[in-house]
């Protein structure tokens, strides 16, 4: 049975209820984990204030600004779960970031800034916060991430975060193989296209979404809630076996060759 009671679970990256990290907080809520919810702080407080009463049927036991940009945040963050827990079980990763202009037209525009604030916000971080995860996972863990075809193939406008994502999925890799030691696995989950903000940013992400309903086995794409499923079962032990893969949720997308 999928049963995440005892476990205490760290999500990033819910912004309103179109993320995807909403869909997964819910189903791990579901099925019995204890959650702490981190925010993006803004100057003047309205994220905070949206994603507070989003969440507040969950009961969080912590919800902390954490901007992976900031170590200082990340440490406070981390310290506040140490102080709470004790510990953690679970860290979901479900963020990214690249400036507007970077996700349409040219690749080859990319600009130096550009490159280095999507890598360093939608890659890096996964890094730095196993990095703080990793001595709390005292008992073993699961880390999960959020990638996109856009990162092995290569599809029109995703440009930057298709390097970003390469890197990302390349790192679950190397952190699987480190942290297996420690009883921790992480994988990625690649989903299809959702409308969601960080979406609405990609060109054309209306189109990508059509094509993927004429064209995927499924004859649709996904939801957050199917991701958040996914999310549930891979941070449960009926997953214990399954670290640094790429699991596929994209009604079959992937597999198609026209
Ligand atoms: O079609 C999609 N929506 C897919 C998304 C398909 C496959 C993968 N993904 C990935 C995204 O690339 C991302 O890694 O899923 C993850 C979650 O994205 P989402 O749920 O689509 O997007 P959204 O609801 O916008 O959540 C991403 C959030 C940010 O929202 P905005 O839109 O304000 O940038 O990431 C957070 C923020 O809450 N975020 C940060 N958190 C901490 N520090 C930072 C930061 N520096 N920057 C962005």
């Amino acid at each position: 049975m999928l049963d995440l009671s005892q476990k205490k679970a760290l999500v990033t990256g819910i912004a309103n209820n179109r993320s995807i990290a909403w869909g997964i907080a819910q189903q791990l809520h579901q099925a019995g984990a204890e959650l702490g919810v981190t925010y993006l702080p803004d100057e003047r407080g309205k994220f905070e204030k949206k994603v507070r009463e989003l969440v507040s049927p969950l009961n969080p036991s912590l919800f902390l600004p954490c901007n992976v940009q900031d170590d200082t945040q990340i440490e406070e963050t981390f310290q506040a779960v140490a102080e709470k827990w004790g510990k953690l079980d679970i860290l979901v990763h479900s963020l990214a970031f690249a400036g507007k202009e970077e996700l349409s037209g040219d690749f080859s525009k990319t600009s130096r800034e550009g490159f280095n604030q999507a890598l360093e916000i939608s890659t890096y971080s996964l890094t730095r916060l196993a990095q703080a995860a990793k001595p709390l996972m005292n008992e073993g863990g699961s880390i999960i991430t959020m990638t996109y075809l856009g990162g092995e193939r290569v599809v029109p406008n995703y440009n930057v975060m298709g390097v970003a994502k390469a890197g990302l999925e390349m790192s679950v890799r190397y952190l699987a193989s480190e942290l297996g030691e420690q009883n921790i696995r992480v994988n990625a989950i690649s989903a299809g296209p959702i409308r969601t903000l960080a979406s609405s940013a990609v060109g054309g992400i209306l189109d990508m979404i059509r094509h993927v309903e004429e064209t995927a086995p499924l004859k649709r794409t996904v939801t957050q809630t199917e991701v958040g499923n996914t999310a549930a079962f891979l941070c449960s032990d009926l997953a214990s076996g399954i670290t640094g893969q790429i699991l596929y949720v994209d009604s079959g997308y992937n597999i198609m060759g026209m």
